[in-house]
């Protein structure tokens, strides 16, 4: 008898989960079943029409629902407005903007899972008739003042340093490796060239950019059969060349923008929306990477802001609808305290649970867009400024201890879930100082300035504390030992690999507090690149900080030196604080800014 029953549920066909109920129930189906059979034929195509009628009912309000999601953009007019100081920038201000893509309020949570069907998927894909409109208006070029001190012109020959010998020997690829004199390739994508772009600009390199533009212009093409990776394309290739295109008004940029952001959208092609992390520009086949099946969260978190611009930029709006609907989806998953894993699987849409909780790598950027996403949007998305409070308040609560000696203030790790906390803070959390001081500068708790100024200080110990005056990728804290040394560092993690992170939070705390101390501090950092990382042909990796006789180069010059260490230096040095200022630009994660839009977009349709 049992064997005929599971006979007749596997006939049936029904989903593993239904089985067990089914199996329970099975008397009132089989009746069920009777009265179907007692039923006349016009009873039956009576019922058939029904449910034929609802479900064109529910297609019928799904496309409504999408095509609200989908109204035409209009790109902005730019103006020119002039700064208090003597040089004029071009403002983002713009006339029209998007209408805003997100749900206004947290009370709209989506449901995980149900974000973008690849049906959805493939319709916004297909719709290219706003992509066929994009008619963006000149825009008119920033310009920038020259050097005004020894510092920024100090930073400017670095610059020309590194830029020459990556001429000389990686022209056209990635990375220099400036030891040995040769080139490594991670994208095929001459990324030194093109993340570097917008520095050469802001420094006034008239030279060197017009020899970059030109490459970008003649060799940059995307139709390559590599895989890359959605996050470091996007904050390093989408974003210089949008941020190149707001700074210099060539369209030629935005033109490469929308070649390349065209071919990461297969990313989003998942059960869940959430993206995977790598793809083939060529084929566009995307997949999860290699040694995982899920996505990073700061990964799938920090694209919004380049694919919003893009959007924005060209009228074409399934740039942000995309990535606006990843942050919805996170926004929608529960968290401790408003901290998330590390680790997102991009079918299911789900955290992995057990994954580490940290401001470091893979979580690190994910608070930094909560909080860049409302500026970048005139400050007109409330779910994400409120996530970022609720997050900075589980920082505060879950993740801050002091050392046992000095009292210094860090961030710390939660692993397994959530139940035991790791003193170690990698050198990518630095950024955190700038980031709340950002927040605060915009109307957010001035007890978050406290927290910055306490991190800000114990980022400097990283530095300050070591023997080169560098600090290491990662350091681990002492909180039980009232006598033993306040940090301590792991062989394998004294490298130093030229990031910028800590002086981007100079950058920031310096424009908004106008505290010179933070200008003499990012100078003796650069001092010691100079001394202990300045080789004959560039700038190297180093492999410990805690030895300056033996530092173990490691022959590597990331493009970030060029994006952003060397750009938050200029900046930090500048006599001008507003030289780029925080009140026009939201800064990517790479150091590319792109213009803050208004708030009160009003739809032109
Ligand atoms: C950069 O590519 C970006 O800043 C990214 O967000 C983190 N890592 C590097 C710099 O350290």
């Amino acid at each position: 008898m049992l064997g005929n029953r599971r006979k007749d549920f596997i006939s049936l066909n029904l989903p593993s989960d239904t089985r067990e109920f089914v199996k329970n129930k099975e008397w009132q189906r089989r009746s069920l079943w009777r009265v179907w059979n007692q039923l006349s034929r016009f009873q039956r195509s009576l019922l058939y029409v029904l449910v034929f009628a609802a479900v064109l009912a529910i297609i019928y309000i799904m496309l409504d629902s999408y095509k609200e999601d989908k109204l035409p953009v209009r790109a902005g007019n730019k103006k020119e407005v002039p700064l208090s100081s003597s040089h004029h920038i071009v403002t983002s201000v713009q006339s029209t903007h998007a209408r805003v893509a997100e749900a206004p309020s947290s009370d709209k949570k989506p449901v995980a899972g149900q974000l973008v069907s690849p049906e959805e998927y493939k319709n916004i894909l297909k719709d290219e008739t706003a992509f066929n409109q994009i008619n963006s208006p000149p825009l008119e070029s920033v310009v920038f003042p020259e050097p005004s001190n020894e510092r920024q012109l100090a930073v400017i020959a670095a610059f020309k340093h590194a830029w020459n010998g990556y001429k000389r020997f990686a022209w056209g690829h990635d990375h220099l490796r400036p030891i040995t004199g040769a080139f490594h390739d991670w994208f095929y994508l001459g990324l030194t060239i093109v993340d570097g772009l917008d520095t050469m600009y802001i420094m006034g390199l008239k030279e060197e950019f017009a020899e970059a533009r030109n490459w970008v212009a003649e060799n940059l093409h995307f139709d390559i059969n590599r895989d890359v990776n959605l996050f470091e394309v996007t904050i390093r290739v989408l974003g210089s060349l949008l941020s190149t295109y707001h700074l210099s008004g060539d369209k030629m940029f935005l033109d490469k923008a929308v070649d390349l952001g065209t071919r990461l959208l297969p990313c989003f092609s998942t059960e869940s929306g959430v993206p995977y992390s790598d793809v083939n520009l060529a084929t566009h086949k995307a997949h999860s990477p290699k040694w995982s099946p899920d996505s990073s969260t700061s990964e799938v978190t920090t694209i919004q802001l380049e694919f919003r611009d893009l959007s924005r930029s060209t009228g074409d709006t399934r740039f942000e609808v995309l990535a606006s609907k990843v942050s919805q989806h996170v926004h929608g998953l529960s968290k401790t305290e408003g901290l998330v894993p590390i680790f997102i699987n991009a079918n299911t849409g789900h955290f992995r649970v057990y994954a580490p909780i940290t401001l470091g790598a893979r979580g690190d950027s994910y608070y930094e867009y909560l909080l860049k996403q409302w500026l970048q949007t005139g400050r007109s998305i409330d779910y994400l400024r409120d996530d970022y409070l609720e997050a900075i308040a589980g920082v505060k609560k879950l993740l801050t201890r002091r050392t046992a000696r000095r009292k210094y203030l860090f961030i710390g790790e939660l692993l397994a879930g959530g139940k035991d906390f790791k003193p170690k803070m990698d050198h990518l959390t630095c950024y955190l100082p700038g980031t709340l001081a950002l927040g605060v500068h915009y109307g957010l708790p001035q007890d978050h300035m406290e927290l910055a100024e306490e991190l800000l200080n114990t980022c400097y110990q990283t530095y300050a504390q070591q023997p080169t005056f560098l600090a290491p990728e990662i350091t681990y804290f002492n909180i039980q030992d009232a006598i033993g040394n306040d940090m301590y560092v792991k062989t394998n993690d004294a490298h130093n690999l030229l990031r910028p992170e800590f002086l981007e939070s100079l950058w920031y705390m310096y424009q908004i507090t106008g505290n010179h101390t933070y200008q003499d501090w990012g100078w003796q950092i650069f001092q010691a690149f100079e001394k202990h990382t300045k080789v004959k042909n560039g700038y190297t990796s180093i492999g410990d900080v805690r030895n300056p006789l033996n530092t173990r180069p490691k022959d590597m010059m990331e493009s970030f030196f060029l994006s952003e260490t060397l750009k938050y230096l200029y900046l930090l040095f500048s006599e001008d604080r507003t030289l780029l200022s925080i009140d026009r630009y939201v800064l990517n994660s790479e150091a590319h800014p792109l213009p803050i839009y208004e708030a009160n977009f009003k739809s032109a349709n």
